[in-house]
């Protein structure tokens, strides 16, 4: 049997972490679709990242990424969040919108390059101790295109003399998250394309170094729940990066092209006892809004995230175990999908009314102005940085 009030409590306690960059104008190589009323600053993508969390209260945590996020004051800038209700999470580091790095950033050939590459990972600590951040996060877009182009070889020593100077720097409860993808911008090898990669890395720097798994990043059928269960098994999963794929690394929202991963996902966070923010792991996403409007793509994406896990956490465990210990393939089978056939809306809807919420976070941001607000405010606003 299933104790709903844990679930509820489970629920209420849940974090999801929203990226600054998916608020403002992004889109593919072929075309950015500018929207009205998206931020011109930093501190604007902080206002809508606390508008998010105010109509969904699981979302008290924003993202950045320098250098689209640069600002004179990080200290300032916490503190804002912090008036607005919000806390500044991740620092992401850029290595890749350089000219520089047009033959990889810390695994470049070139000695003064990847000095210029390892530098920003050190500018990015140090902004995290202004900011009161805990997770600094490293995606490499390094690689190469053409067989024999670099030695693989090399250019995994090169990674990990960087790693480990931007490791030795972190103090207090600061962490490293490496980031894995598959293939793009290299299209050869990437010198980070798999959790084992990333695994690998995190395992020789110590303890402060975790795997983020980004759901976008993986070769399609890959099983990214066992990736989960295997890393928490070994204390090296640090974060998500939620999104949605259904050719590559497509951004979509989460749960939108397959929400029975995701709730594969949720239910091995869930069966690993690490959902609890105490537990230590990010969930955050990951995503570009091109075509519909970014804030109620966001709530719906958080939405999205509660629903997987309301179901993960809805599976009866007991039965789970019974039929898998006496060899039961179908009841096993049945007591999964029984969870994730269940429609959870009515219990979320009662668990953000108990949180003092409206049960419907997008009719209540439709109803609330803000978005004729942003509108009618801000002029100009700027591009996230992709698709330029
Ligand atoms: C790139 O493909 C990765 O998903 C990065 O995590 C992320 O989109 C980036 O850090 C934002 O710069
Ligand atoms: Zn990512
Ligand atoms: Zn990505």
């Amino acid at each position: 049997m299933t104790d709903l009030a844990a679930v509820k409590r489970a629920l209420t306690a849940q974090r999801i972490e929203t990226p600054s960059w998916a608020y403002a104008n992004s889109g593919t190589r072929f075309k950015v679709f500018a929207q009205p009323g998206v931020p011109r600053t930093p501190e604007e993508k902080i206002a809508d990242a606390a508008t998010v969390h105010r109509f969904t209260g699981v979302a008290p945590v924003v993202a950045l990424h320098i250098p689209w996020d640069k600002v004179d004051d990080y200290a300032a800038l916490g503190s804002y969040a912090r008036d607005l209700g919000v806390e500044i999470g991740a620092i992401n580091t850029n290595v890749f919108q350089d000219d520089d790095y047009k033959l990889g950033s810390v695994t470049n050939p070139d000695a003064g390059i990847r000095r210029k590459a390892t530098d920003h990972l050190l500018e990015a600590i140090d902004i995290m101790g202004q900011t009161g951040s805990r997770d600094l996060k490293l995606w490499f877009s390094d690689g190469i295109n053409y067989p024999g182009q670099d030695d693989l070889r090399d250019r995994q020593d090169r990674l990990a003399a960087a790693l480990r100077e931007a490791y030795d720097r972190l103090t207090g409860n600061q962490r490293m998250l490496l980031e894995y993808k598959l293939f793009e911008p290299a299209f050869y090898a990437t010198d980070v394309p798999d959790w084992g990669t990333s695994y690998a890395h995190c395992l020789e720097l110590g303890e402060r170094a975790t795997v983020c798994i980004d759901t976008g990043h993986h070769a399609p059928s890959t099983n990214i729940e066992f990736i989960v269960a295997f890393l928490l098994r070994q204390q090296k999963l640090g974060a998500f990066d939620f999104n949605s794929r259904f050719y590559a690394d497509d951004d979509l929202m989460v749960g939108a092209a397959d929400p029975f991963q995701l709730f594969r996902i949720m239910y091995e966070i869930v069966r690993g006892g690490a959902l609890d923010p105490a537990y230590g792991i990010a969930f955050m996403l990951d995503q570009c809004h091109n075509i519909e409007r970014k804030i109620p793509a966001i709530i719906r994406s958080v939405m999205n995230v509660q629903e997987a896990t309301a179901k993960a956490l809805l599976v009866d465990r007991d039965a789970l175990t019974k039929a898998q210990q006496s060899g039961d393939v179908l009841e096993a089978n049945a007591v999964f999908m029984d969870a994730y056939n269940t429609d959870v809306r009515p219990l979320l809807a009662e668990v953000r009314a108990d949180a003092g919420l409206d049960p419907n976070p997008i009719t209540a941001y439709r109803a609330s102005g803000y978005d004729e607000k942003i509108t009618a405010d801000r002029v100009g606003g700027t591009q996230a940085g992709w698709g330029a």
